[in-house]
């Protein structure tokens, strides 16, 4: 069997609990067929001139895999991971061309980094490697290789959306990041919708030509296209909601809360999560629906996260004055509308919260796809379940279509569903709940691993004559 090389932005120990879906995909494939994880060590060196060559590698040996790290200058920080993935790829991928900031020095910076983490992946690698690409910090890392004279098998998956054409067109670089996909064999993407972006995009600004169904010609290459849903491990969370820990904790909310509803929302502080539209929706239902007063609370964990950029910090200034303004227009000596945590909270705390919850609002104004709706379902008791508020703009939209789906920019409508949630009654939710866990059963995060590493193989197998 072939041994599997991952790339990501960030490595995590695989004899570790793993965080969210790409960890724990990644974890059990390389598990599986032994293997190298490669990525940014998460470290900064004072800038120093062989560093713009080379990169500075550490091996680590965990079992059969390695974890490989490379070091970034501070310079290509600066401009290669907070410039040009974070302020340029990360708004635009958001649709969110107000916040990015275009500049040279980010291009440059992130063809380079991605050169230098070519060279130091090139020197690992073994003939019959299949190499699994993630997420947008990395697009032009398989040209680079195929520059290094690099023919293994590459596959890439963005984890986050890919906008329409005229959106994508506006960074100044989208001609040649979209060439470079071309150097991978097989391209995945969380959602139809997103594959078909990629097509119009082709379509509009290339000329590529269609091969067949998710098959493409374009720049000397042939490229599959398709749509990987990432799902998570229902197993492993099913786990942590029977743990001691995720039963304590559950215990613990619901008395708490025993006189009160509870409806949660657990996000990254994220301008692309909906927070502050989700915090007027619900300032609303409080408004126009006063049975929820003294009796709906909020708890919202919003874990801090790029706190280097000007727009998080816009951010968690709105938030605390929206959530303070909350409390104090309505709050009473025994009762807070809204608990705002500007933490992360441990993984395994996160099963006794969802199920506690009668509601969880999933509201961002974009996202690839969102694994806190997916993860909100299995906490449920199927007996006795919660409802899903879902954003029509997730990328969990096109599969979870028995959630209560929602227009985040449309406070009153999100207000109504809010309360629709709120008023469900059990027959409807225990419904609703069986279909969408059926859906997230059969499309797990064994599914989506297994479906992306099957269809590279096909994906590299010569055309019929
Ligand atoms: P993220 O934007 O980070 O991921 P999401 O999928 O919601 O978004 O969360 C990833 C994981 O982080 C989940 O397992 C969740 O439990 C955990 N998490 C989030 N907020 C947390 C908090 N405050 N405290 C503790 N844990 C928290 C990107 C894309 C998504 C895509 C994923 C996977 O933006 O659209 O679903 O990758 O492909």
């Amino acid at each position: 069997m072939s041994r599997l090389v991952v790339v990501s932005n960030r490595v995590a120990n695989p004899q570790k609990p793993a965080a969210g879906g790409l960890a724990v995909a990644v974890r059990e494939s390389l598990r599986e067929t032994g293997g190298i994880w490669f990525g940014w060590s998460g470290r900064q060196q004072e800038d120093a001139p062989e560093e713009k060559t080379g990169a500075k590698v550490t091996v680590q040996t965990v079992g059969n895999v390695q974890l490989v790290t490379a070091d970034l200058s501070r310079e290509e920080y600066e401009n290669y991971y907070l410039g040009y993935a974070n302020n340029v790829l990360w708004p635009v991928f958001h649709y969110r061309l107000d916040l990015a900031r275009f500049d040279e020095r980010f291009a440059d910076a992130y063809r380079r980094v991605n050169r230098k983490f070519a060279h130091a992946l090139h020197e690992q690698l073994k003939p019959d490697d299949v190499i699994w690409v993630h997420d947008y910090h990395l697009i032009p890392l398989a040209a680079e290789l195929r520059a290094l004279g690099c023919d293994n098998p590459i596959g890439f998956f963005l984890h986050i959306p890919l906008p329409p054409p005229q959106v994508l067109a506006a960074i100044p670089e989208h001609a040649s990041l979209v060439q470079s996909l071309f150097a991978y064999d097989l391209v995945g993407f969380q959602t139809e919708s997103d594959v078909t972006h990629f097509a119009h995009y082709l379509e509009a600004e290339t000329h590529a030509e269609r091969l067949s169904e998710g098959k493409f010609r374009g720049f000397g290459r042939i490229a599959s296209v398709a749509a990987f849903p990432i799902g998570i491990d229902i197993e492993e969370f099913s786990k942590l909601v029977r743990s001691r820990e995720g039963m304590d904790m559950f215990e613990r909310m619901r008395k708490e809360y025993s006189r009160r509803q509870l409806l949660v929302g657990v996000d990254r502080l994220d301008y692309s999560k909906g927070l502050p539209q989700r915090l007027q929706a619900f300032r609303r239902l409080l408004e126009t629906h006063e049975e929820n007063r003294d009796r709906a609370t909020l708890i919202q964990i919003a874990a801090p996260s790029r706190e280097a950029l000007d727009a998080y910090d816009d951010l968690r200034c709105e938030m605390d004055s929206l959530c303070g303004a909350i409390n104090s227009d309505y709050g009473e000596l025994d009762w807070m509308p809204v608990r705002y945590i500007h933490r992360s909270v441990a993984r395994k705390r996160l099963p006794g919260l969802y199920r506690a919850s009668r509601v969880a609002l999933v509201t961002p104004l974009r996202d690839g796809m969102n694994l806190v709706a997916k993860e909100y379902l299995a906490a449920q008791d199927p007996t006795d379940p919660g409802v899903l508020v879902l954003s029509r703009f997730a990328g969990a939209a096109e599969q979870l279509k028995e959630a209560v789906l929602v227009n985040p920019y449309d406070t009153q409508e999100m207000a109504e569903a809010i309360q629709r949630a709120l008023t469900m009654p059990i027959e409807e939710r225990v419904e609703r709940h069986a279909s969408l866990m059926a859906t997230i059963r059969r499309y797990d995060v064994h599914w989506w691993r297994k479906r992306f590493l099957d269809e590279l193989k096909h994906a590299v197998e010569p055309l019929p004559a």
